[in-house]
């Protein structure tokens, strides 16, 4: 069979006036050309666990989110999408399934929602795709008629044993970034989290020999690739962060990660890491202060206990040269008028090099939907491309959806302009400073 692959590519938000002024502002256009050409390491997955005998393509949807027209020559397509673009995904399944190609959809909105999927599709994945993917290319060889396909009906995907994603379809693609996973999932469970925790429930460490083998996939294909790990919280094992560290060394590559504060705990683990290439680490601190973190995490409500270590990890990854990106989520319940000068003050006083700002969003799946959902606060039912993090599709407390949509416009302008910006980098050149002269070997040189 020809098979085709459709990733939905490129950053979505719905909010006009947000679209109109705040994503064109300098910051933010940085990070979203950045972001919005990463290919989908997922489905390059599914390329690698397909069968040889088939023929198989990768395609990006187009920027004007229709298909391609070589698309209609497969005979089976595997659709990857999350909530934002999950209607355009449908919209174009049905038209691909009007013209006779089979669909297979899959990703972690269909996960949370496989019936729903159903209604646009000839084959849905909930959860993991490496086991159930050869399963659906089968069914769609013998014509079976329409199935849901649960990961946790199969054996569980053993990390140990993955495939190299299937880097060499991209082509010549203009990416300038590449995707590796490290860890799967995350120990933590926090109450609004809708990424691979949703897939399975464990945390589950890859072989550092294969994370290697694969990044020097990606080399081959392009040698100067800056890779991002497509992780949850990549360094929760410090040990094992640092055997990881110390592999990649040699690896002369640079990359970016996502992981909680506790990594800056361990300065031996940041001398590593920055050895090791790492340029910047994402991090989820949510809120500059402990009240609206009580209870986020659900297991032993981490974040609030983290808080308190905020300004010191900062610093202290930041004086290891790896720039900090911190996110901040507005809207959390708890939060009034005063959390957006306060997200201001504390991104400048502190240096973060980097900046996110979202507002809470009730992805479906998550405990986030059903506790909003309950208390009657979500504002449209069913509007999952509202689902991008810049909408808002509740009712916050205390804060009204009006006030926190004005709060997001006021603090977009002023955290990305270019003067907020240049002096929030100044921080971090103080703090890289105070170190450099004597860590001359150390130098990022970017
Ligand atoms: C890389 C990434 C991107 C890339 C996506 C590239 C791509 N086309 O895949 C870019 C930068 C484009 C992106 C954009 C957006 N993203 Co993003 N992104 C991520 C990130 C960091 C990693 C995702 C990843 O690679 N996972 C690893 C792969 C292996 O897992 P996977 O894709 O889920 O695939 C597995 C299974 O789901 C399944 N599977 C997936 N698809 C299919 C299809 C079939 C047919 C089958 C059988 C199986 C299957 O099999 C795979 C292997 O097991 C996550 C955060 C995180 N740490 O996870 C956020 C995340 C996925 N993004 C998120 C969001 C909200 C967005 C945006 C809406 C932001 C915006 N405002 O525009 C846009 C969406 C628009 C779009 N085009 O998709 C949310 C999604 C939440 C949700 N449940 O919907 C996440 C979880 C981050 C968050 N803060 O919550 N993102």
């Amino acid at each position: 069979m020809k098979i085709g692959l459709l990733a939905m590519s490129g950053v979505r938000a719905h909010d006009k006036q947000l679209m109109a002024f705040g994503l064109t502002l300098p910051g933010f256009v940085e990070r979203s050309k950045v972001i919005a050409s990463l290919p989908s390491l997922g489905l390059l997955y599914l390329a690698a666990v397909t069968p040889d005998r088939h023929d198989v393509r990768y395609f990006e949807a187009e920027g004007d989110r229709s298909e391609p027209q070589e698309i209609y020559d497969c005979d089976l397509v595997a659709i990857s999408t999350f909530s934002a673009q999950v209607f355009e995904a449908y919209a174009i399944a049905d038209r691909l399934r009007s013209h006779g190609v089979k669909v297979a959809i899959g990703g972690l909105h269909a996960t949370a929602l496989p019936e729903e999927a159903l209604g646009h599709a000839d084959y849905v994945v909930a959860g993991e795709g490496e086991q159930t993917w050869p399963q659906v290319v089968r069914a769609a060889e013998g014509n079976v008629g329409q199935r849901i396909f649960r990961s946790k009906d199969f054996p569980p995907v053993d990390v140990a044993r993955l495939p190299v994603p299937r880097f060499d379809l991209l082509g010549d693609r203009p990416y300038n970034r590449f995707t590796v996973q490290t860890t799967r999932g995350c120990p933590w469970r926090c109450e609004f989290c809708a990424s691979t925790v949703m897939l399975s429930e464990k945390y589950r460490k890859r072989p550092i020999d294969q994370v290697i083998r694969d990044i020097q996939a990606i080399l081959q294909v392009r040698p100067n690739a800056f890779i991002e790990f497509a992780d949850d919280n990549t360094f929760v094992d410090k040990s094992w962060g640092k055997e990881l560290c110390r592999a990649l060394r040699p690896l002369r590559i640079k990359w970016f990660t996502e992981t909680d504060v506790t990594v800056a705990q361990d300065t031996e683990l940041l001398d590593l890491m920055h050895r090791a290439g790492c340029r910047q680490v994402l991090i989820g601190l949510e809120s500059p202060g402990r009240g609206p973190l009580e209870g986020l995490e659900m297991h032993s409500n981490r974040k609030a206990f983290w808080n308190p270590q905020y300004v010191d990890a900062i610093h202290e990854l930041q004086s290891h040269g790896i720039t900090v990106n911190g996110c901040f989520i507005l809207g959390l319940d708890g939060h009034d008028n005063s959390i957006f000068p306060e997200i201001l003050d504390y991104s400048i006083t502190h240096g973060l090099y980097d900046v996110q700002i979202t507002t809470l969003t009730a992805f479906p799946g998550t405990p986030l939907y059903q506790r909003l959902l309950k208390s009657d606060r979500i504002l449209e039912q069913g509007r999952w491309d509202l689902c991008t993090l810049f909408d808002v599709n509740y009712r916050p407390d205390p804060l009204t959806p009006e006030q926190l949509r004005e709060g997001l416009y006021w603090l977009a302008e002023r955290l990305y302009s270019a003067e907020t910006t240049r002096l929030r980098r100044q921080g971090f050149h103080e703090q890289w400073r105070q170190v450099r002269p004597r860590e001359q070997e150390l130098l990022p040189s970017a």
